[in-house]
């Protein structure tokens, strides 16, 4: 297989030789992201979301086998759909190289792809080992904020309030926020409140990974996400936060008795904020997405010929928002 990245953003350099080990692992990263993508193709429109979801997985798994490290999964997203998954645990890489540990989302916005609507994406986050949130936890409720405005919210602070700190760090009027809400009947009261105090409300089908995008990237287009989500989303989003430079809490919320009682076994307290600081515990991290379905950030990919051009977002501390467009061709 032949690949040639070409980055499309301003300023940067794919080159990403770097002495933090986990970075140094972001092209083989990336691949893996651009594996999965691929391998959903088939499967866009299809209704068949286990089997895209099935098809980016084993994508995944084999291109993160010659991963040049030891990489183990300590989020495998799916538990909580009974979906097909890489397994916490589970471990991968050739051995030569860095540890890191992986939270994965190889397909992230199946019901997307399934119907053939925009902004699934092949995701994944890296960071040394035990720098991962690793919760048995299925949901999350997320505060995200764009960097302006990092210190200035918190989860456990009413709304208006933190709507009003959020406008004034954006130098901007409450009127005049765009606050993402995934469009589910848990928030209904979350949308009624934001609406009624005067800001408006982005609704989203699925795909809160992306959607945080829309509001960590500088030159995003939404000031806050807000609301319950899934839990493995949560700690990839948080990489993607702490390399941008972004504000980012979590809080787990479980949302079945089966998920509470989970929880409680593990004894882990469920009103607790969970910090960014928590959610990715080091710098030394990458956040990896390729668009399977199209957004405005990351096309879906293109045929050239007998190749595909693919779309990606690599994020490290030295290249935070790194946007590659890579051509794979088969021998
Ligand atoms: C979100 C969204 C995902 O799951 O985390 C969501 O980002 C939460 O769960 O794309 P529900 O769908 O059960 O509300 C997805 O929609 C699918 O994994």
């Amino acid at each position: 297989m032949t690949v040639v990245d070409r980055v499309t953003h301003p300023g940067s350099e794919i080159s990403v030789v770097t002495d933090s080990p986990v970075s140094s692992l972001a092209l083989p990263l990336l691949a893996a992201t651009r594996a999965a993508a691929l391998a959903c193709l088939p499967w866009v429109g299809r209704d068949q979301p286990k089997a895209a979801d099935g098809a980016a997985v084993a994508a995944m798994r084999a291109s993160l086998a010659q991963l040049p490290g030891r990489a183990t999964v300590v989020i495998g997203e799916g538990e909580k759909d009974d979906a097909p998954m890489l397994f916490a645990g589970e471990e991968l890489g050739t051995g030569d190289g860095p540890d890191c540990e992986l939270a994965v989302d190889p397909l992230e916005g199946t019901r997307l792809c399934a119907r053939g609507q925009e902004g699934a994406v092949a995701v994944l986050a890296a960071g040394p080992p035990g720098s991962l949130w690793d919760t048995p936890g299925w949901y999350m409720e997320k505060l995200v904020v764009p960097a302006a405005a990092a210190g200035a919210v918190a989860i456990d602070r009413p709304l208006d309030q933190n709507l009003a700190a959020l406008a004034e760090a954006l130098d901007k009027p409450v009127s005049a926020l765009l606050v993402a809400i995934q469009d589910r009947p848990r928030h209904a009261e979350l949308i009624a409140s934001v609406r009624r105090l005067g800001a408006g409300v982005v609704l989203f089908g699925d795909g809160d990974v992306m959607t945080s995008l829309r509001v960590l990237m500088p030159e995003g287009d939404l000031d806050a996400l807000l609301g319950i989500g899934g839990a493995p989303e949560g700690v990839i989003t948080a990489c993607a936060a702490r390399l941008l430079g972004g504000g980012m809490q979590g809080r787990l919320a479980p949302q079945s008795p089966e998920e509470r009682a989970r929880l409680e076994a593990a004894g882990i307290a469920v009103g607790d904020v969970v910090p960014l600081s928590d959610l990715v515990g080091d710098d030394d991290c990458v956040f990896v997405a390729t668009g399977v379905t199209g957004s405005a950030l990351l096309g879906r990919p293109q045929p050239i010929g007998a190749a595909w051009r693919t779309f990606s977002l690599v994020a490290t501390a030295g290249h935070p928002r790194l946007l590659v467009e890579s051509l794979t061709t088969a021998p």
